[in-house]
């Protein structure tokens, strides 16, 4: 096991920080470090908080992290930064917001920017997700803009999800077209000071209503999340929708489904690489290939003969 590994398991901070710079980067160490840390999965609740930018989403999650660390809870949280291809580079107001538990060691929060990452942002997500999970985070808040598919599939990872919305969001209709009211496990309406807020509370229950899920009844909170008015109601509401998650096999399937889709997605990368050469071939597999290229073969010839070459020992380096 590596120093770094050794330094992440007994709790250090900095090694933890580390780590995620490497899911980032996409290090190649990453396939040895999470199989290293896989073990240690499953203690923490992943929540997801998304919604369309200046709902009050950030607000939100430092509210949310206040109310675990009062509840003794460990929280992690990581804020998607559109808006930055680097790491570290969280919007002023969020960096502001989030200083109020900057001294606090049962929190860690990290931003991660998703600009350029060409669809690796959940990949990485998933994996920051986890490293926290790992490193013993009893809850771990994933902040992300409801704006487009990445963002749905970002939600993927979570147990449960919130959509923040506002009097503002007006437009509803617009907003479930964008697939929010199919993510969402708890709908919060955000600046409930405002003009509005019960009429889009209305017109989200009734879409609710007309949705016909079965199994968890989709709550729709108020909240002011700079007042920290509701936010308790809030925790409340999630913890009870992880325990409808714990009785019922929702979670379960969830898992399957992700762990199906991350398999495939892990193998698709190796073969990839493997085309690309970026991994090394074995001969044989490689005067395949060459079969292929050169016309001599079909694709489908060359690839029902190479896929149990692949499934061989692994090609000496
Ligand atoms: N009026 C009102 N403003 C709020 C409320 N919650 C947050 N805000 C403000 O809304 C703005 C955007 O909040 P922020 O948390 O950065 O939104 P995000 O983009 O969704 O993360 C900030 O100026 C907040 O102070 C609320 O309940 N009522
Ligand atoms: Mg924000």
């Amino acid at each position: 096991m590596s120093d770094l590994l050794k330094k992440f398991l007994s709790g250090d901070r900095l090694a933890l920080s580390r780590m995620i710079t490497l899911v980032e980067n996409q290090s190649d160490q990453l396939p040895a470090i999470m199989s290293e840390i896989h073990q240690h999965l499953g203690k923490a609740y992943y929540v997801g908080v998304t919604g369309p930018p200046g709902a009050g989403k950030s607000t939100l999650v430092n509210r949310l992290i206040a109310q675990g660390r009062a509840l003794g809870k460990k929280v992690g949280v990581i804020a998607i930064d559109p808006s930055s291809p680097f790491s570290g580079g969280a919007l002023l107001g969020d960096r502001i917001r989030m200083q109020d538990h900057a001294s606090d060691e049962g929190v860690f929060i990290r931003s991660l920017g998703s600009r350029g990452a060409h669809g690796g942002v959940s990949r990485a997500t998933r994996d920051v997700v986890r490293l926290m999970d790992a490193f013993g985070m009893d809850w771990v808040l994933i902040e992300t803009v409801g704006v487009g598919q990445t963002e749905l599939d970002i939600m993927e990872i979570a147990h449960t999800t919130v959509v923040v919305l506002t009097p503002e969001s007006g437009d509803t209709i617009q907003t479930m077209k964008a697939g929010l009211l199919e993510v969402a496990d708890v709908f919060v309406v955000n600046k409930a000071d405002r003009e509005g807020a019960d009429k889009i509370l209305h017109e989200l229950k009734a879409m609710l209503e007309m949705s016909h899920a079965e199994g968890w009844e989709v709550p729709v909170l108020k909240t002011q999340a700079f007042q920290n008015v509701g936010v308790k109601e809030l925790a409340e509401t999630l913890e009870a929708h992880r325990r409808y998650l714990n009785v019922s096999t929702k979670l379960q399937e969830k898992l399957l489904a992700l762990r199906e889709a991350e398999l495939e997605e892990v193998l698709q990368e190796s073969f990839r690489q493997w085309l690309k050469g970026e991994i090394p071939r074995r001969p044989e597999a490689e005067a395949l290939r060459q079969q292929v290229l050169s016309g001599a073969i079909s694709a489908y010839e060359g690839a029902s003969r190479l896929f149990p070459l692949l499934q061989g020992p692994p090609a000496k380096r």
